[in-house]
């Protein structure tokens, strides 16, 4: 379904003197109001193509109806988003759940909508109809070299199609590890991964990077082969100068310091990508921004000083993804709020006095520290993202023109209410 730019602007235009008012509120206390708005405009957020769909646990799913029924479909979907955000310029493509049958007319597609391809993820955590050999052990860790061969193919597969479509990075998460003492040698399972890794990286094109993501538990309960920040990071610098550590929000014990992981990571150059989500106790896949969203805050604040730090560019120079599952809301719904708190917080900690912060830490005034991060937290900067939106053709309110124009309903009556996406 698309959104004509004529009615993005009507909605625009019905909405413009209040967003003006609020606008010229923020815009009085901000020296480098340019500068942050491109900034803002430069930012894009790639979406999971695993997550255009309703989610579940173990216990149910409840279809909401109107899902994407194929790739091209998905595009659409996430092409829908970024005409009313602008700030969801790419996709991140699963496989197998996203074969792009037909990789040049997939291209083509997803440029008419404006969109490119980010981090390709490979899956070694299922077994496929047809598989020889099962992943039930484990895939890079397996004991058996057969198996740990036939996850490698599997990710020089994934590259593939991804040098087909114009990504230059590959994602590898696995599911690794042992649900009970005694299953596994620790030891034997990180060389088996490691090796398995390194005949990736050995047929990685020269300008891609292979994005090594950690998860705390599940499936596996008792340990996982990629654990933590730690293992990510010993696996990337022994792969080499194009491997580089992934960070799931929400694959963390609980109170990780997040941002302190982040901030050493970046210090290292080894920090490849986010996926950006919100959780409570585990690997709940939630919306971003709606449990901690101070935590969220204290991570982009590091991410900026520490960019900032080493000169990268804030747009190209990490990973940005969302990594969501929508068990209760409407997908497209669900992403639109997501992309909205990244865009939030990032510019929040643009907000951030580097110097003022600086002095107040080189005096251990911890109070001032304190305040000059609650300052730029606790600011309402929604109109400065909206005028961001406003000024590169999105709307100044996606949520509400979603909702008008019933896209959720005009999905429905195009695609069915059974009508089941593939993915998470
Ligand atoms: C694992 C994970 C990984 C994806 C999967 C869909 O929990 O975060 O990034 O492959 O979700
Ligand atoms: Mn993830």
């Amino acid at each position: 379904m698309n959104i004509e730019q004529y009615k993005l602007n009507e909605y625009n235009q019905s909405a413009l003197k209040d967003h003006q008012r609020k606008f010229d509120f923020i815009a009085a206390d901000i020296k480098s109001i340019e500068a942050i708005l491109q900034k803002l405009i430069n930012f894009q957020v790639a979406i999971p193509s695993w997550a255009l769909g309703t989610g579940g646990t173990r216990f149910a799913r409840f279809a909401g109806g109107g899902e994407p029924r194929s790739l091209e479909e998905k595009i659409e979907d996430i092409g829908l988003l970024h005409a009313l955000n602008k700030s969801s310029g790419a996709i991140s493509l699963h496989i197998p759940w996203d074969i792009p049958e037909n990789a040049a007319h997939i291209k083509t597609l997803a440029a008419q909508h404006g969109l490119k391809f980010d981090a390709m993820n490979s899956n070694t955590f299922q077994d496929q109809p047809g598989q020889q050999h099962s992943y039930k052990f484990g895939s890079m860790q397996h004991v058996n070299k057969a198996i740990r061969k036939q996850a490698v193919e599997h990710n020089i597969e994934v590259i593939k199609y991804g040098v087909e479509l114009g990504s230059k990075s590959l994602t590898v998460w696995l599911s690794d590890g042992s649900c009970f003492p005694g299953q596994l040698n620790f030891r034997k399972a990180f060389q088996n991964t490691l090796e398995s890794l390194q005949e990736v990286y050995a047929a990685l094109p020269g300008d891609w990077k292979i994005f090594v993501e950690y998860k705390a538990f599940e499936p596996n309960f008792y340990s996982t082969t990629v654990g933590d920040w730690g293992q990510s990071f010993l696996y990337a610098n022994k792969l080499g100068n194009k491997a580089y550590t992934l960070v799931d929000l929400g694959h963390h014990l609980p109170n990780a310091n997040i941002e302190q992981i982040v901030a050493l990571l970046l210090m290292e150059g080894k920090l490849g990508g986010f996926h950006f989500n919100d959780s409570k106790y585990g690997d709940d896949d939630l919306t971003v921004g709606s449990i901690k969203p101070y935590q969220l805050f204290l991570i982009f604040n590091e991410l900026v000083e520490g960019m900032d730090a080493k000169g990268m560019n804030h747009a190209t120079g990490l990973g940005w993804m969302i990594d969501a599952s929508h068990n209760v809301k409407d997908p497209l719904e669900d992403l639109l709020q997501s992309v909205e708190a990244i865009m939030i917080t990032y510019a929040q900690a643009l907000l951030v006095d580097r110097n003022k912060l600086n002095e107040a830490q080189n005096n251990n005034d911890v109070v001032t520290a304190q305040e000059i991060l609650q300052q730029a937290f606790r600011t309402d900067v929604r109109a400065l993202v909206a005028e961001a939106r406003l000024r590169s053709g999105g709307a100044l309110n996606p949520l509400a023109v979603y909702r008008s124009e019933k896209v959720r309903d005009n999905l429905i009556k195009e695609r069915g209410s059974k009508t089941v996406a593939t993915g998470l």
